[in-house]
């Protein structure tokens, strides 16, 4: 039984050691937004909201998930006697639309705080299997398909498992090819488009195709699933969904209608991890592989994105790389360290595994707040 007495709410600020381009946008600063789950006990779970400043990636944004946890998220949860944290994600579904972002930040919390208060890890409360995850590199567009090309050999000497370069309308064959070209024939790269093409640009799909990638992320509109049918259709390479996949049912329709063969899951998108677990265990069941997608987290979302990934079934590298690939320094101790291509889960600690540098977070922090049962805005 857990019991969440009070949320902390806060927004930190962290840039990034170099800016991340992609086909919606340039990123060199995240505004993160953390969340503090408290039992009686004084117990503590962590959450990491995935919105991002803009709504450029899905219809949330940091503003759009502080409004609605305060306003929607934090009542339906406070003081709310839950039998386990399953059902915290259910009982949000339940109470109101929309907002998943929001609504993982919050779940999220309720199983590291469950796993806390059982004092296990939280990978082996979710059911994780696995002892270490491995890890992919998602580059951000560059200047040139020569400057992408050394940073594709660069992530491949240092032991990345797999290479994802962004693509966007006319800056996609030439760097896609310059990629392939600098990992080599049999290296998996991906391509993630972030729903930049349509189907009128199957001519340029076609193309990037024909370069073998181990899957195209995301090639057309998030609601465009009879498209992504027709296209899958005419291609060689897997379609990978991403944001796409807002729900699990969503994510049956994706492999119902063929919209995709692979299924980036993250957590924080879709919301929380008991949709996660679902959407793995529905796949699983399917023979549709998963993997685990990144938000450019801070340690603390991608410490609830390893534990996932120790799932059985993400039988693919993750965008989960260590901190410094991100952040000068890391809001965790201890950081996040690649390690012959994985990630090493921190099973010798309960829930999230990772401490939370208070100090350093108090520095970063440009806003908080507390949310107790009945302080309705
Ligand atoms: O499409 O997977 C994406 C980052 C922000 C928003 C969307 C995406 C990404 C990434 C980065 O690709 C993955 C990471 O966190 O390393
Ligand atoms: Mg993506």
């Amino acid at each position: 039984m857990t019991t969440i007495t009070h949320l902390v709410l806060r927004e930190i600020g962290l840039s990034l050691r170099e800016p991340f381009r992609t086909s919606s946008g340039l990123t060199h600063y995240r505004r993160i937004l953390l969340v503090e789950a408290y039992d009686a006990d004084g117990a503590l779970g962590w959450g990491e909201c995935v919105a991002e400043e803009s709504p450029a990636y899905s219809p949330e944004t940091v503003d759009t998930a502080r409004s609605a946890i305060t306003a929607w998220v934090a009542p339906a949860v406070l003081g709310r006697p839950f039998a386990g944290p399953e059902e915290v994600g259910a009982a949000l579904e339940r109470s109101f639309r929309g907002h998943p972002m929001a609504k993982a930040a919050v779940e999220m919390a309720a199983w590291d705080l469950a796993a806390q208060e059982a004092g296990v890890p939280l990978a082996r409360l979710l059911g994780g299997t696995r002892e270490r995850v491995e890890v992919g590199i998602s580059l951000g567009i560059q200047g040139s398909p020569a400057a992408l090309a050394r940073r594709a050999a660069a992530a491949a000497a240092e032991g990345y498992r797999r290479v994802k370069v962004k693509v966007a309308p006319g800056e996609d064959v030439a760097f896609a090819a310059a990629a392939r070209e600098a990992v080599g024939e049999g290296f998996p790269l991906s391509l993630d488009a972030n729903a930049a093409y349509s189907l009128e640009d199957l001519g340029v799909l076609q193309r990037l195709d024909a370069l073998r990638p181990a899957m195209i992320e995301q090639p057309l509109a998030a609601d465009d699933l009879s498209g992504h049918a027709r296209l899958q259709a005419s291609l060689q390479s897997p379609i990978c969904l991403d944001e796409s996949v807002t729900s699990a049912a969503r994510a049956a329709d994706v492999i119902a209608f063929g919209a995709g063969r692979i299924i980036n899951i993250k957590p924080g998108r879709v919301g929380g991890h008991g949709a996660a677990r679902a959407i793995h265990d529905l796949a699983q069941r399917q023979g549709v592989p998963v993997w685990c997608g990144g938000m450019l987290e801070s340690g603390i979302g991608r410490a609830h994105n390893v534990a996932l990934a120790s799932l059985p079934g993400f039988t693919l590298p993750g965008d989960l790389s260590p901190s410094r690939r991100y952040w000068k320094r890391d809001v965790v101790h201890p950081e996040w360290v690649m390690a012959g291509g994985c990630l090493a889960l921190p099973l010798d600690r309960p829930g999230i595994g990772v401490e939370v540098d208070r100090e350093f977070l108090e520095d970063l922090t440009v806003r908080r707040e507390e949310l107790r049962p009945g302080n309705r805005p």
